[in-house]
């Protein structure tokens, strides 16, 4: 006789809008101009989903020079600093940008508030893509980071009537709010998104982890280790009650002796995780347990993006 398990299920969870373009693009490019087709960095931080399209032709790289010219190129959904594709034209190659409209729309606030004349904040994690990609829309030096609400009272701004603000958009909606409300406390004058610029998608699958998280005795987010919005949510579980969260790439990541004696189990996944994935993690829990599986929605999801028009005309 196999203990009884009740299974909360998060909903929405794994794959956003942006995401889903971002391996639709890296597809249509490898059946538009053949294989190899190189993507700079992880086209989306999924090693499951970098595995499966190096299968079929795409060849990851860090950074640009290590592409040949003569074959198209793809930027991930993280956006890249404005150098990247510059450095692309100047090499006369094709290139096709997957950075999620999103992120472009965090990029395109940026550069006005510097035609502005203002001064930028960004709320974000050093050394993150996005971060790197969005500081680097505008000149060196010209973007201040900030990580947490300690950073905001060290910050040295040139003018503090002149500043703007905005934020990675996979941020835990909680601490943001909390570092937004420093920055305004500190700098009164400062101009910003209504909120942040943290995505629906983020905040949705943050709802979610919220709605269940206080009646699990442990709570699975499937993700990577490198993929920001997924380790959000294994923050978010524990802030909200949670005292088991953690992250698995794939069901051969549980730690089953952790979960021994467990009545109830969450699970979720991040923005990068495929489906096929949470799948196995529920096979396996079946496979020990006597599951009965409740979904719990905090949110209806219908956001489509479309792929560049490149990639939709004919070769
Ligand atoms: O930004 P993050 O590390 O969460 O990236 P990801 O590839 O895991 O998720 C999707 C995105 C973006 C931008
Ligand atoms: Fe775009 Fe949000 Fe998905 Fe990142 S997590 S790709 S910003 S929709």
């Amino acid at each position: 006789m196999t203990n009884p398990l009740t299974l909360y299920l998060a909903a929405p969870r794994g794959f956003c809008a942006g995401v889903d373009r971002a391996i639709k693009i890296v597809e249509m490019a490898l059946e538009k101009w053949g294989a190899p087709v190189y993507v700079r960095h992880e086209i989306v931080h999924n090693k499951f989903v970098v595995d499966g399209l190096r299968d079929k032709g795409a060849v990851f790289v860090e950074e640009l020079d290590e592409c040949p010219p003569d074959r198209p190129v793809i930027f991930s959904a993280h956006g890249v600093p404005k150098a990247v594709p510059a450095a692309a034209r100047q090499r006369e190659m094709i290139y096709v940008d997957a950075t999620c409209p999103l992120v472009s729309k965090v990029h395109i606030e940026a550069a006005r508030h510097h035609e502005n004349g203002l001064q930028m904040i960004m709320i974000g994690h050093a050394g993150h893509p996005e971060t790197i990609g969005t500081m680097g829309q505008l000149p060196d030096g010209e973007v201040l980071l900030v990580e947490t609400v300690d950073d905001v009272a060290g910050v040295t701004v040139r003018d503090p009537g002149k500043l703007a603000f905005v934020t990675q958009t996979t941020l835990s909606v909680d601490d943001t709010i909390d570092i937004v409300a420093a920055l305004r406390a500190r700098f009164p004058a400062i101009v910003g998104p209504h909120k942040e610029d943290i995505c629906y998608a983020t905040t949705n699958r943050q709802e979610a982890v919220k709605a269940i998280a206080s009646d699990c005795d442990a709570l699975l987010v499937v993700g990577a280790p490198n993929s920001s919005n997924s380790k959000r949510l294994v923050e978010v579980a524990r802030k909200a009650g949670c005292t088991y969260a953690q992250l698995v790439q794939r069901a051969t990541d549980i730690d089953w002796r952790a979960l021994e004696g467990i009545r109830t189990v969450g699970v979720t996944a991040g923005a990068s995780a495929p489906e096929v994935l949470i799948d196995e993690v529920i096979d396996a829990f079946r496979a020990r347990f006597d599951v009965t599986v409740q979904m719990v929605e905090a949110a209806q999801e219908n956001v489509e993006f479309k792929v560049p028009r490149v990639l939709r005309e004919p070769a």
